[in-house]
């Protein structure tokens, strides 16, 4: 009997670890404050845990998503995927849209200077080749160079392709027998990531603390005040987002359920988020979340989950707009209402092709600055406090995977949203 993705679920995973890591990253910070620049000697035990992450997340990602393609056959997997793809893609174009409506009403970084000698923008690379990025020219290629979109790609059309052989050759022949074989190791491969990924979030007590220990043992308060108006920005396009597009616009009106149950649903994954900063980390916790209190059938979550921990991340693409404006202030140059569309449209594919680990927008964040012409040298600034803003972008990410997920769900009778988080 093929082993579910959520039966994997129950033999691993442990939530009290969530509250642990959070416990970690408080204490980090107050540690952090009193100690000062010493406390950045605990910073490489912090850079093991973002290595220890980043190790496990083609794996992951590569056995979770063949996994899930035994669940969805080819017919129904092209109607449920064109519908995840599209409303993910819609949710976040909303997501730019309001952190340029809130930067452009906020105003992040009026008034602070950038040090002289901005670097010129690098040559971006055509929107294009973000598009092709997508489809990899080598998925072993893909896979060493940490290329997550075309890991996706190539897993789900491997996927894809073994569900479509097995349905068209005859049952017991050798090519079904072989095929059913390959998803059984697939699953004991699954198996074995799972317990590896909370080998990983243990040692993530550890690796929190260290990071934030560095991290405002760095930057002091004095740095965070100078930025507090990036992340005033930022939570408000964040607050909006989540309370007025997925609970009052999918929770409430379209799926027509409490907020409050919904965010009971989702609150280890977002706690998770907010502690390790990576959508493909929380992964897991996010699958466990839609399957044990959203009631969300596996063979739709253990599809878009993944999907959306790659190429949906509202979070991150509205802070790509909102970073842009924060450096065209601090630089007094005036963005055009056709620079800002511009904007949207590279924070849209740069999102989609930013991997869901820590910090992976400062790199987007260099294609969206050298598209209109803004200075690379605002993003090491910025660095300065990504750890904290990551936080923000991320748990929104997963809460607009899993808000999209469970509204595809309703959309295909594939949620009970009379039981767990729902039924109180
Ligand atoms: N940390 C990324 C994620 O995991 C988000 C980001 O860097 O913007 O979703």
């Amino acid at each position: 009997m093929a082993t579910t993705i959520s039966q994997l679920w129950q033999r691993y995973r442990s939530v009290q670890l969530v509250y642990r890591i959070a416990a970690a990253f408080v204490l980090g910070s107050v540690v952090g404050l009193l100690v000062g620049q010493r406390a950045t000697v605990l910073q490489p035990l912090g850079d093991l845990f973002v290595r220890l992450l980043k190790m496990i997340i083609v794996p992951i990602v590569v056995f979770t998503i063949v996994m899930a393609s035994r669940q969805l056959s080819p017919s129904n997997l092209g109607k449920i995927g064109s519908q995840v793809v599209v409303v993910y893609l819609l949710t976040t174009s909303i997501a730019i849209a309001v952190g340029l409506l809130v930067s452009n009403f906020l105003d992040p970084g009026v008034g602070l200077q950038l040090a002289e000698g901005s670097v010129s923008p690098e040559e971006a690379p055509p929107l294009t080749e973000v598009l092709l990025g997508v489809v990899p020219e080598n998925p072993i290629g893909a896979m060493a160079e940490g290329n997550i979109l075309g890991v996706i790609t190539f897993s789900l059309v491997f996927g894809i392709g073994m569900t479509a052989v097995r349905e068209e050759v005859e049952e017991g022949s050798d090519v079904h027998n072989g095929i059913e074989m390959l998803f059984d190791i697939i699953e004991a491969g699954a198996e074995v990531m799972f317990k590896v990924v909370w080998g990983v979030m243990e040692y993530g007590v550890i690796g929190v603390f260290a990071l934030m220990a560095a991290l405002f043992g760095q930057t002091g308060a004095g740095a965070i005040v100078d930025l507090l108006m990036l992340v005033a920005t930022l939570t408000a396009a964040v607050g909006i987002q989540i309370g007025v597009v997925y609970l009052l616009l999918i929770v409430t009106l379209l799926l027509g359920q409490s907020p409050l149950a919904f965010l009971r649903g989702c609150k280890d994954a977002m706690l998770t988020a907010l502690s390790i900063r990576s959508s493909t980390g929380t992964l897991p916790v996010t699958m466990s979340n839609a399957d044990e209190n959203l009631k969300i059938n596996e063979g739709i979550y253990s599809f878009s989950l993944p999907l959306g921990a790659t190429i949906n991340m509202d979070g991150t693409a509205m802070y790509l707009g909102i970073a842009a404006i924060f450096t065209a202030n601090i630089v007094d140059v005036h963005l055009t209402i056709a620079q800002q569309l511009s904007i949207l449209l590279t924070a849209l594919l740069a999102s989609v092709g930013t991997a869901g680990v820590p910090g992976a927008s400062l790199v987007m964040m260099s294609v969206v600055f050298s598209q209109v012409g803004l200075p690379l040298s605002a993003v090491a600034m910025i660095a300065g406090i990504d750890p904290l803003l990551d936080r923000l972008r991320t748990m929104n990410n997963i809460t607009g995977d899993l808000a999209v997920t469970a509204l595809v769900a309703k959309w295909n009778d594939a949620i009970d949203l009379s039981s767990g988080a729902w039924d109180s």
